[in-house]
């Protein structure tokens, strides 16, 4: 049998199954066939949904098989199997998978095998997304060729195929992805915080935590690995490689055995030096950026930067002059002295926290939170104090709303909702001038939405249809 390397190196008449033919699967089948395999491309999905792409795989030469079932499966020589993140362990298809006997490699390493430009990866529950977008802006204005890739939306396959001339590539990593990935090997990585996601799929907390943290433990050589300093006690950084914390506003903070301390303090973002003291980088004042978390991921990226050796002046503007993308805290109207904010991309309780934590202190308790939509697993109950400190009644939508009002009644007004417009009609018109309607799910959203932008938009939509007259109604 030849090696996980033989097969890579040479696709040249080699039989390759692609699991899941979505966006990760189409690119990796492309890819898989422009080297030369012979590509099958499952998908369970009915074939109605697959019109389009049935026509497009027939002409590149890719067997696709929609509406598979496991009973289906009639065996036969497979040299490699490449797995889309959303195929779940211990699914049909991953039983498929393992009983070929073949590799098994997710998509994410797979398209990485055929990318020679150095990546700098990011994961952690909350704040990848626009960890990896300043982090990719601040490498183009220090005057670098770099693109963002991964869970962001586009497949390292997909980069691997069209083959951009790179000096960096910026990658979201999702724990989905972290299932199959360790021959993944980043020049930096970068855990931003583990709180409680996507149990529903991983099961324990443990095992979601050790999928993350497995990725500093895959960091080459000479690179660096960075993480929340609270995750010390679960990490162990190989001795070739430079761990750097990272201290949050609050933490105390203490010097590592290794590598750089970097911390957000009240001022801004610093370096911990050696004697103790903390040097200053970057002011608050001139980020655009709102709330601690923010800072967080801007820390983060400074922390990546330098260890690429890259200094802070190369990028500052790029820093200070970005803001974070629709659907995170995004403020969408304003009428009747009532603010709107839509919050949408929080699809966990953490990031909920951390959208009441950055309103509430200036808002008092007058937010009116739109909560609610598919559990993944989260301890909804963690956001106690906040709920308590900061939400005046709380408008619950979607799968988990009974369990919500349950968990949550003993702290706020809890208001069952049938759909969003309808939270969006009940806040709205319970709102006085000085309050703050708050869509911010803690939950994910394929229970009412195809994804989190969806119901972001639909919340737009929502407030943008009240009339002045539909705002503090109630009186
Ligand atoms: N499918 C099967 N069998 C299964 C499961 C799925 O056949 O057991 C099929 C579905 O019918 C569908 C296809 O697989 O046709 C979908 O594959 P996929 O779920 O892997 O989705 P992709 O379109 O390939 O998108 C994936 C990521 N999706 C997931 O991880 C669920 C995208 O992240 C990512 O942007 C994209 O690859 C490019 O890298 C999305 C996401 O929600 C945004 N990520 C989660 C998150 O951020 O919380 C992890």
């Amino acid at each position: 049998m030849e090696s996980p390397n033989q097969i890579m190196m040479d696709l040249q008449r080699k039989q390759v199954l692609v699991m899941g033919a979505g966006r990760s699967g189409v690119a990796a089948a492309r890819l898989a066939r422009a080297h030369g395999a012979a590509v099958v491309l499952l998908d369970n999905a009915p074939e109605e949904r697959f019109e389009a792409l049935k026509t497009q795989m027939a002409q590149e030469e890719i067997a696709f098989l929609p509406g598979f079932q496991e009973e289906q499966w009639r065996g036969g020589r497979i040299d490699l199997v490449v797995m889309s993140p959303g195929i779940a362990q211990g699914s049909p298809m991953d039983r498929v998978a393992l009983s070929t006997k073949a590799l098994v490699m997710g998509e994410l390493e797979f398209g990485a095998a055929f990318l020679s430009c150095p990546m700098l990866a990011v994961t952690g529950t909350n704040g990848k997304t626009t960890t990896v977008e300043l982090m990719a802006a601040c490498l183009r204005e220090a005057g670098k060729r770099v693109m963002a890739a991964g869970n962001i939306g586009l497949p390292l396959s997909q980069v691997a195929l069209e083959q951009p001339e790179l000096e960096y590539l910026v990658v979201e990593v999702s724990s989905f992805q972290l299932e199959h990935a360790s021959s993944f090997h980043p020049l930096v990585a970068v855990v931003l915080n583990i709180t409680p996601d996507h149990l529903n799929r991983h099961g324990t907390m443990e095992v979601y935590r050790e999928l993350k943290l497995n990725l500093l433990r895959q960091v080459r050589a000479g690179g660096h690995a960075i993480y929340h300093a609270n995750l010390e006690k679960f990490v162990n950084i190989p001795a070739e490689v430079v761990p750097d914390r990272l201290w949050l506003i609050g933490e105390e903070v203490k010097q590592g055995k290794r590598g750089t301390d970097w911390l957000v303090n009240s001022d801004g973002l610093a370096r911990l030096e050696p004697d103790g003291t903390h040097k200053p980088l970057l002011s608050r004042a001139i980020l655009q950026l709102v709330g601690n978390h923010n800072l967080a991921n801007a820390l983060a990226v400074v922390a990546a930067l330098s260890g690429i050796g890259i200094p802070l002046t190369a990028y500052l503007a790029a820093m200070s002059n970005f803001h974070s993308g629709p659907h995170r805290l995004q403020p969408i109207a304003e009428c009747n002295g009532v603010a709107f904010f839509d919050d949408s991309k929080a699809t966990d309780v953490d990031a909920m926290k951390q959208a009441l934590k950055t309103l509430g202190p200036t808002r008092g308790k007058k937010i009116l939170l739109i909560a609610g939509g598919l559990d993944k697993g989260c301890a909804l109950l963690e956001v106690k104090s906040e709920l308590r400190m900061y939400v005046k009644e709380a408008y619950l939508i979607g799968d988990c709303r009974q369990r919500l009002a349950g968990l949550w009644r003993e702290e706020i007004p809890c208001r069952l909702c049938d759909s969003l417009e309808a939270a969006v009609r009940d806040a709205a018109a319970m709102a006085k001038p000085g309050d703050t309607v708050l869509l911010s799910p803690g939950c994910a959203s394929m229970d009412m939405f195809r994804d989190y932008e969806e119901r972001g938009n639909r919340f737009r939509e929502a407030v943008l249809a009240l009339s002045a007259e539909d705002i503090g109604k109630s009186e």
